[in-house]
């Protein structure tokens, strides 16, 4: 979770300083939903996420080096700098992609899931989702699919409460989008997305679940992004569409504060350990961020690599 944290917070200070390509889509706040469930997975299993989706393959276990350089654009990052922050893939961990495209790799979930059945292995896929995909009409065709077929796929709705400016009340008939299960006939559980503990416990009874054959597992985790929808190296003013009160109650349930008091309350962890593990991450960080600076940009000619036609 720290890991994601401050990888987070620096790319944040880097995009402000102009140092990084495009726009950012951070997650700083719904670290437990994302490492709960990734810590779900064996090494072997899939994961695809969406255009917030830094967190998903640190998760996942990606080095953080070729990460911070895909966001740089250079030629050593995870696409080999073709992608950047909202295209970060990495098939040796098992991180099929992301994508701008809200809902588009909803599908490919599907189909990582089908491939593990007709190869005739127990590997699963976690699908990482938002409360706005969900009212795409991919997530309704994976969902079918996936349950007629019963596909190892568990699908991860990371409920932020916000789809851009627009709050889920306004777009989405009911409360909790768990409850759409039961329009496809398979389990739907709405989980405390701060609780890094309840997510792990949840995903990996979803996880056996798959594994036995039983099918998906449609998972909604309750959490929030305390930053912008996104950010950018520009001027960028978003509207006027949440409270700050909003945002303090939750913070005040940090999800990195929560897990690291209870370990420190059951005596697993001193404080000491705590500051350790910062300034080891920190150190990450350090490390990642050269990596990326002293690497090159691509040649002109990899423009013509890794195409299909
Ligand atoms: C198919 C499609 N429609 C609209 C957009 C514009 N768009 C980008 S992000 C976003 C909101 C997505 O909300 P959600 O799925 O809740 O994810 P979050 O950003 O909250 O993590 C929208 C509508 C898009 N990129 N793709
Ligand atoms: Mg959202």
């Amino acid at each position: 979770m720290l890991r994601i944290r401050l990888f987070e917070e620096r790319a944040s200070r880097l995009i402000a300083q102009s140092k990084l390509p495009g726009v950012l889509h951070n997650s700083i706040g719904q670290e437990a939903e994302t490492v709960g469930a990734c810590m779900a997975l064996r090494d072997d299993d899939y994961m695809t996420g969406n255009h917030r989706s830094h967190g998903h393959p640190i998760g996942k276990g990606v080095a953080l080096g070729p990460l911070m350089a895909e966001l740089f654009g250079k030629k050593t990052g995870v696409c080999r700098g073709k992608g950047g922050s909202m295209h970060l893939a990495a098939f040796s961990a098992g991180s099929l992609g992301e994508s701008g495209i809200v809902g588009s790799l909803m599908p490919v979930a599907v189909g990582a899931g089908l491939s593990a059945r007709l190869r005739g292995t127990d590997q699963v896929c976690l699908c990482f989702f938002g409360d706005g995909a969900a009212n795409c009409g991919p997530f309704h065709e994976s969902l079918n699919l996936a349950a007629i077929w019963k596909l190892p796929v568990i699908f991860l709705c990371e409920n932020n409460r916000y789809a851009l400016y627009t709050p889920q009340a306004q777009t989405t008939a009911i409360e909790h989008v768990a409850h759409r299960a039961k329009a496809y006939d398979i389990p739907g559980i709405v989980v405390d997305g701060q609780d890094v503990q309840v997510v792990y416990n949840t995903v990996s009874s979803a996880v056996a679940r798959a594994r036995s054959g039983l099918g998906p597992t449609l998972i909604e985790a309750k959490t929030y992004r305390y930053c912008e929808h996104y950010e950018a190296g520009g001027p960028h003013q978003p509207p006027n569409y949440r409270s700050d009160s909003e945002i303090a109650e939750w913070r005040a349930r940090d999800p990195i504060e929560i897990f690291s008091t209870r370990l420190l309350r059951q005596g697993q962890l001193t404080q000491v350990d705590v500051d350790a593990i910062r300034m080891e991450v920190e150190g990450e960080i350090d490390e990642a961020v050269a990596f990326a600076e002293n690497s090159a940009v691509p040649e002109p000619h990899a423009l013509f690599e890794d195409l299909f036609v």
